[in-house]
């Protein structure tokens, strides 16, 4: 079965979804024949759709042997029982183990705590052929490699951990009629050379079907995709219908507190845009997250999202949320809930608190690093009032950036973060990259990924996260000059700066008021990152390390800098929760945590939470 994305995306990223990303470690299953659809469906919750989640049955390879060496014994993409004529089978997914998807199966199980690999999960889809109805399987995310059959046929793959893909199972079903399917999904969890991110990162590779799948139903002619931004006092809202009668159809626009409806006609590809004057409706802002329903009607489909009405640009050195100044009170987060032990999961109650506990410390900005979080962690941030940044995992040194191959798996997964939350008025910036070492290839890598964004979303901002290795401007007088010099800098709208003085280096958190820093370019900069580590509970003299009170020396210190820096629009400091790390190992205060949090991983206010807090009121005052 080969499964074609029915539509191309204008400016020549039509290309991205045809390249055969092979799963990690080089396992290619016979010819590459399928590829699954980067540029399907947007608004996910707006649609008719059951879940797959639950009790799904598992098979782990740990020497990946049926990938490699694939035979009929251990054929797990099929359902196959042992009968006289069949020969040895040595599976049988009736009494196989049993995991809960959505999940990560190193909370799951014990023993899985630290397996690196594939996992073969498998469940029974009860459908059908629909009259008049497309159905579509929508995977939220698989980590970090997926291969899915569907009764034995391969049917899609997919590279990247964070992103959704989808394959139209229509056809198929037309040919398979009504009954219980096998559906098989292969989840890998391993990265490679030339996989992003790459071999090293600092955050625990959580594997598995780590959010949920659906079964999405839609019309044969559906709405496929709306993108909805404000240009000036308009809202500008582009149209992407998909099915036979896609091209020169009538449509109706409408947006809840405003007049009217607006009619329109696709073109002959099924597009169509609409401009509705929105003087008078309230803006979004964290202050007033106000939201309203834009509905989309054709005659087969019907779609609605509540969307945010905000504008986010540059001027000079500052950043303007609906044309006036603001001030970024930040804090970076990973995607794990709150408690004693972390999960990749996140359910939409457990995003709440991680974003309620941000606004408690009064943000108004969170950056979600360094991947992308799931889909409903945006919508809650409409809701809530948060501007967030959004990012891939382009991270450190160990990205192939000479790689073919790792570009356009880099493009993908951008483009599919892009196509996901581009109408999600919480999303301000858009990160291509953290920490990445300065060269030619690495430059021309990321300038191409911001070029692909430009042009799916021109109405967010760009940013990366720089290398701390920034260059030494001088020194005077015991102080040192810290210039950003890096030159994708000339690419960005936002210059984002990771710093760590006080704790990685020579420098005591004392010290850090000797360091200044500036921007060369005439542009906004932001401090991404900063911080210390501090075990919860540990009190003692500051000047000892992983005490909370070295922590909040170190934040009194930077805060400092912070204020007195030219250009700082904000600052999002390393980060709001303690998070599993395999690379801390300091068996006293890491324990294979990462210990940086302002909380504890069960939500403990360390001292340092205390002291942004306050930094944070007094920057609120001002505004
Ligand atoms: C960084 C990275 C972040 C790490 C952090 C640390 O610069 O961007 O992912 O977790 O430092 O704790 O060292």
């Amino acid at each position: 079965m080969r499964a074609t994305r029915r539509n191309t995306l204008k400016g020549g990223l039509g290309a991205i979804a045809a390249v055969q990303l092979v799963a990690a470690g080089g396992v290619a299953f016979g010819q590459a024949s399928v590829s699954p659809t980067t540029l399907g469906l947007g608004n996910l919750p707006g649609r008719e759709r059951r879940a797959l989640d639950g009790t799904w049955r598992y098979i782990l390879d740990p020497f990946d042997v049926a990938g490699r060496k694939p035979t009929g014994r251990r054929s797990f993409w099929q359902n196959r029982i042992e009968t006289d004529d069949t020969g040895l089978i040595e599976y049988e997914w009736s009494s196989s183990d049993e995991m809960t998807v959505p999940g990560d199966w190193n909370t799951a199980e014990p023993e899985l705590h630290y397996y690196d690999g594939p996992v073969y999960f498998y469940r029974t889809l009860e459908t059908g052929p629909q009259q008049g109805l497309r159905q579509i399987l929508y995977f939220e995310a698989v980590n970090y490699a997926a291969t899915i059959w569907l009764n034995g046929v391969e049917i899609a793959r997919h590279e990247g951990g964070f992103t959704p893909f989808q394959v139209d199972i229509t056809d198929i079903l037309q040919r398979t009629g009504s009954g219980v399917h096998d559906l098989v999904v292969r989840a890998d969890s391993r990265h490679g050379p030339e996989t992003v991110p790459g071999l090293d990162f600092d955050w625990k590779n959580w594997g598995g079907i780590t959010r949920s799948v659906w079964l999405v139903e839609v019309p044969a002619n559906y709405i496929r995709d709306v993108y909805a931004r404000l240009d000036g006092d308009e809202l500008l809202v582009d149209i992407a219908l998909d099915g036979q009668s896609a091209g020169n159809a009538s449509l109706d626009v409408s947006l809840s507190g405003s007049n009217g409806t607006h009619a329109a006609q696709t073109d002959a590809e099924g597009r169509a845009t609409v401009r509705i004057a929105i003087a008078g409706l309230t803006r979004w802002s964290p202050d007033a997250p106000q939201l309203y329903d834009l509905t989309v009607e054709t005659q087969s489909d019907r779609l609605i999202d509540a969307i945010g009405l905000r504008t986010i640009e540059t001027r000079g050195r500052e950043v303007l949320l609906n044309g006036e100044p603001i001030f970024l009170r930040g804090i970076s987060m990973h995607e794990e809930a709150f408690g004693p032990e972390a999960t990749r999961e996140v359910s939409q109650a457990e995003a709440r608190a991680l974003l309620a506990e941000a606004q408690s410390l009064g943000c108004n900005f969170v950056r979600l690093a360094h991947y992308p979080h799931a889909d409903h962690v945006a919508r809650l941030a409409d809701e809530m009032g948060i501007m967030l940044w959004a990012e891939i995992p382009v991270y450190w040194e160990e990205i192939a950036y000479d790689s073919p191959r790792t570009l356009a798996l880099a493009r993908q997964m951008m483009t599919e973060l892009v196509m996901r939350d581009r109408s999600r008025a919480s999303v301000v910036m858009w990160s291509v990259a953290n920490e990445t070492p300065q060269s030619e290839e690495r430059t021309r890598f990321l300038e191409t990924v911001i070029a692909d964004v430009r042009s799916l979303d021109p109405s967010r901002l760009i940013t990366a996260a720089l290398n701390k290795n920034v260059d030494v401007g001088g020194v005077r007088d015991g102080e040192s000059i810290i210039e950003v010099r890096d030159p994708l800098g000339e690419s960005l709208d936002v210059v984002a700066i990771n710093q760590y003085e006080g704790w990685y280096g020579n420098r005591t958190p004392g010290e850090i008021s000797q360091v200044s820093f500036r921007n060369s370019y005439e542009k906004p900069m932001m401090f991404s990152e900063f911080g210390a580590g501090a075990l919860y509970g540990h009190r003692g003299p500051r000047e000892e390390r992983w005490t909370e009170d070295y922590q909040a020396w170190l934040y009194e210190e930077t805060l400092k800098v912070v204020e007195t820096t030219p250009g700082c629009v904000g600052l999002a400091p390393w980060l709001l929760k303690d998070f599993r790390s395999p690379r801390r190992w300091h068996g006293r205060f890491q324990d294979l945590w990462n210990r940086k949090g302002l909380v504890s991983p069960e939500g403990g206010r360390k001292q340092a939470f205390f002291v942004l807090q306050d930094f944070y009121r007094r920057k609120a005052g001002e505004a």
